[in-house]
């Protein structure tokens, strides 16, 4: 070749220079490709979320191997996964348990225990009564907190069987023969601290209630949503009616709102257990009650603390005042939850009056309570069912479980409610199973 030619040499080395690329190039080049991926991969991702989301709200996963049953077969009573995951986390049945032989007595919560030489019930002299009794009185009750006992006088003019006793395993047992008791002294056992709420005067009829007024009334909602009042028994227990459970039996569901006179504005707890004394989906009137057993336990505090169980022989007589509360339907029919907390003065009403024709025919039992103002207008609601009928004594004590009623404030059909004396066996059985 020429060397003195016009020609290059390698035509590469005097190829021009390619142009750099303009940012729209770049940008087609290059981030156009990262765009669709990301958009791709959201796409992905939102799909996948709302057929989880569709998937977990009509579905049940059973598990492995993959394996999905519709919502409505979870608890049904029929294994619809391979080991019955399905009815696992479910509202159970608790029959109720052998009698107790252990109670505590309006007379200043005096201890006593059934006595069976005499089949009678016999009150605890304070001779050699122990801590450590006292521990086996509670634990026996279903408490598990420390307790406080005291001595205190036989008054003049009572006529009581009066028993030593000993701790026998796990129960307390008569001593026999029973000496005479020669202190004098009964023991008063108070197993937790319980019913104190500092507010007072109360207001009467459909009134706001004060923040603190109520530490015990917890909201009991099924997806988020209000569905009956409940009242805190200790840490883990809340006691409310069972047909609030009617239409949902699957417990994960379930949360408890407690600490506020508000509807909502505070953080729900989980739920671990639900109890009823016989899963009944058909007549809901009788054995209205349940046990909610929370995941965790509560942290007392001044807007969150419990309330009392009453005494064995609390008998009230017609026309003793009580306290209703709830977020409850306001009119019959209304359609509208409080989002305040109401309370209402009662009054209970005789059973024989509750019964008669123009009332409820005899349809209220030994194991309700009626209570109401006989010129209606003050009652519970829709929405109220759970919460607690409360008395006064020395302490707040939860005597019925609003339960039932033909209408709302109908001057002759009162609210029924579940009269707690009834139970209170059921309730110690229920809360000594789960230790
Ligand atoms: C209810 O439906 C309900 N008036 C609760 C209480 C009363 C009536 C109905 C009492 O949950």
């Amino acid at each position: 070749m020429d060397p003195d030619s016009d020609q290059p040499l390698n035509s590469l080395d005097v190829m021009p220079l390619r142009k750099p690329r303009t940012p729209l190039e770049t940008f087609k080049k290059v981030g156009l490709p990262i765009i669709a991926a990301l958009v791709s991969l959201a796409t992905i991702v939102i799909v996948a979320v709302l057929v989880s989301v569709i998937l977990d709200k009509y579905y049940f996963f059973c598990g492995q191997p993959l394996h999905f049953i519709p919502r409505k077969q979870v608890c049904d009573g029929q294994h619809d996964c391979a080991l019955g995951k399905d009815e696992q986390h479910c509202v159970k049945n608790f029959p109720d348990g052998p009698p107790m032989a252990v109670r505590l007595s309006r007379d200043r919560s005096t201890l006593q225990v059934l006595d069976p030489a005499t089949r009678n019930w016999a009150s605890v002299c304070f001779k050699n009564f122990t801590e450590a009794l006292a521990q086996t009185a509670c634990r026996q009750m279903g408490f598990d907190s420390k307790p406080i006992f005291r001595a205190v006088k036989i008054g003049p003019d009572q006529d009581l069987d009066v028993v030593e006793i000993v701790a026998n395993s796990q129960e307390l047992q008569v001593q026999n023969p029973s000496g005479p008791c020669l202190s004098g002294s009964l023991v008063s056992l108070y197993c937790l601290a319980c019913g104190e709420s500092l507010k007072a005067p109360r207001v009467v009829g459909g009134e706001k209630a004060p923040v603190d007024a109520w530490p015990w009334q917890v909201s009991i909602q099924y997806n988020k949503q209000h569905i009956c009042g409940g009242s805190i028994l200790d840490h883990h227990w809340i006691l409310t009616a069972a047909h609030c459970f009617r239409k949902h039996l699957d417990v994960s569901y379930w949360r408890v709102r407690a600490g506020s006179n508000k509807l909502g504005n505070i953080p729900s707890l989980p739920v671990a257990k639900i109890f009823v004394t016989e899963l009944n989906t058909t007549y809901l009137k009788e054995k209205d009650i349940a046990l909610v057993k929370l995941k965790y336990p509560l942290t007392f505090s001044g807007t969150i603390k419990p309330i009392c169980l009453p005494f064995s022989d609390e008998e009230l007589t017609p026309a003793t005042p009580l306290w209703v509360i709830g977020w409850g339907f306001t009119e019959q029919g209304g359609g509208k939850l409080s989002d305040t907390l109401l309370q209402a003065s009662v009054r209970i009403i005789d059973r024989t009056r509750c019964n008669a024709e123009d009332a409820y025919q005899g349809e209220v039992t030994k194991e309700m309570l009626c209570a109401g103002i006989l010129k209606g207008g003050v009652d519970t609601c829709q929405g109220d069912s759970g919460g607690p009928l409360m008395y006064h004594s020395d302490l707040w004590q939860v005597v019925g479980i609003v339960s039932w009623g033909h209408g709302c404030g109908d001057p002759s059909t009162p609210g029924v409610y579940t009269k707690v004396t009834a139970y209170l066996n059921w309730i110690y059985n229920v809360r000594k199973s789960e230790p």
